[in-house]
C-alpha cells in the first residue's frame, strides 16, 4: 500500500536523486536568490542575506538529523547565502537542548531551528532567545506553540498516524492479533502526538481486530530500543506486530527480528530511513515501512526561518513564503507548515531512495 502525495512523491524523488547525484540542489523558485539589499526586509519575499540559522536537533549523532540538517538545510541556507552551522546533544533527552539554545542566543543567531526533546523543558530558553531577536522554528517535533514563531510538521500526526496503523494492519493480516509500540523518548512532542492519534485510529471499526497491549521507549538509542523490542517479545508471547514510529526504534527493532525466531511472524513497521531499512525489507523482516524526505523538512524550515528573519512572515495564519524548490507554502493554524504527506516504502520502490 502506499500514500500518495504527488508533490511529496516528486519532491522526494527529486530530493534522493539529488543526494544520490551529490549535486547541489535545483532553483525552482527566486526566494534562494538572495539578490536583496541584505538588510532590509522585502515585501517581495527576498529572503536577507547573511543570515546565522543554527539548527539543534534531538541529538546531533542520528542519521536522520544528519540529512534533514546537513543535506537540506544546509542547501537551503547556503541558497540564500546565510550562514548554517549545527548543533546539539548527542542524546536526545528532555532538558539537554537548554545549553545550547543559550550559546545560541548569546552568539546572536538570527534564527533557531530545534526540533524539541520536550515540548515544556526548552520553552524558557526559547522565549528567551526571542527576547534577544532571535526566531524559533520548532520542526519534527515542537514545542508548546508559544515558545516558537513557526512549527514545520513533515505530516499531520492524523496523517503519520493512519499510516502506520494501515502498515501494520496490513502487515498482520486480516486475523490481527496483539500489537505494540516501541517509541522514541517519553516526552517527545511528535511521538506522543502520534501515539494518541494511533490509538484513535484503532479505535476505529475496521481495526477492531488489533489490539495495543503495550508502549515502551528505546530513547532513541539503538541498543535500548533493541533490549526494548526483546523486551517487547518477552512479556507478550502472542505478540503480532510492533509499530516503532522512530527511526532509531525502527531500525534496532528489525536488528532484532531479523536475527531472531520471529522473523517474518512477527511484523514490525514504523517510520525508518530506507538506508538503514534496506537490508530488513530485503530479507523478509519488515515489508514495508513510512517516512517523508527528511532533507525537504530540514530545507523548508531553514526557508521558514530566513523567511521569519527577513519579515516576509509573521508565523499567523495564512503567511505565504517561497521555499526555493518546494515551491510556495502557507502558513496554517497554530503557526503550522506541514511538508506533506508521508511516504510508504516497499521491496519495490526501496532501491531509489538513498538517504
Ligand atoms: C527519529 C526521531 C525523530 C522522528 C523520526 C521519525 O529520528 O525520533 O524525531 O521524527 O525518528
Amino acid at each position: 500500500m502506499r500514500i500518495t502525495g504527488v508533490r511529496v512523491v516528486a519532491a522526494t524523488v527529486l530530493a534522493a536523486l539529488t543526494l544520490a547525484m551529490g549535486a547541489c540542489a535545483d532553483d525552482g523558485g527566486d526566494a534562494g536568490t538572495g539578490s536583496g539589499s541584505g538588510d532590509t526586509a522585502n515585501a517581495d519575499g527576498t529572503i536577507k542575506e547573511g543570515l546565522k540559522i543554527a539548527f539543534l536537533p534531538k541529538q546531533v549523532n542520528n542519521p536522520y538529523f544528519e540529512t534533514s540538517d546537513n543535506k537540506g538545510g544546509k542547501v537551503a541556507v547556503e541558497e540564500f547565502k546565510g550562514t548554517y552551522s549545527q548543533t546539539g546533544p548527542s542524546e536526545a533527552s528532555p532538558s539537554a537542548q537548554v545549553s545550547y539554545i543559550n550559546t545560541l542566543s548569546q552568539q546572536q543567531t538570527d534564527v533557531i531551528v530545534v526540533s524539541a526533546n520536550d515540548k515544556d523543558a526548552i520553552c524558557g530558553a526559547l522565549t528567551e532567545a526571542k527576547t534577544a531577536g532571535a526566531k524559533i522554528v520548532t520542526y519534527d517535533s515542537d514545542t508548546n506553540p508559544q515558545c516558537r514563531d513557526v512549527f514545520v510538521n513533515q505530516a499531520t500526526a492524523d496523517g503519520i498516524a493512519k499510516s502506520q496503523i494501515k502498515l501494520i494492519s496490513d502487515a498482520v493480516g486480516p486475523d490481527g492479533g496483539e500489537i505494540a509500540i516501541l517509541s522514541a523518548t517519553a516526552n517527545a512532542t511528535n511521538q506522543n502526538a502520534w501515539i494518541e492519534m494511533m490509538k484513535t485510529e484503532l479505535a476505529k471499526p475496521e481495526y477492531a481486530k488489533l489490539k495495543l497491549v503495550d508502549t515502551v521507549y528505546g530513547d532513541d538509542q539503538d541498543e535500548k530500543s533493541f533490549q526494548e523490542a526483546q523486551g517487547l517479545l518477552a512479556k507478550h508471547p502472542n505478540l503480532k506486530g510492533i509499530i516503532s514510529p522512530t527511526t532509531v526504534g525502527v531500525a534496532a527493532a528489525a536488528r532484532y527480528l531479523s536475527g531472531s525466531s520471529y522473523k517474518g511472524k512477527v511484523q514490525l513497521t514504523g517510520l525508518g530511513t530506507p538506508n538503514q531499512m534496506r537490508a530488513f525489507v530485503k530479507d523478509g523482516t519488515v515489508k514495508a515501512f513510512a517516512l517523508w524526505n527528511p532533507a525537504d523538512l530540514g530545507y523548508l524550515a531553514a526557508y521558514a526561518g530566513g523567511a521569519l528573519a527577513s519579515g516576509i512572515i509573521t508565523g499567523k495564519e495564512g503567511d505565504k513564503f517561497k521555499a526555493g524548490k518546494l515551491g510556495e507554502y502557507t502558513v496554517g493554524a497554530n503557526g503550522e507548515v506541514v511538508l506533506g504527506d508521508p511516504f510508504t516504502f516497499e521491496a519495490s520502490n526501496i532501491d531509489q531512495f538513498d538517504f
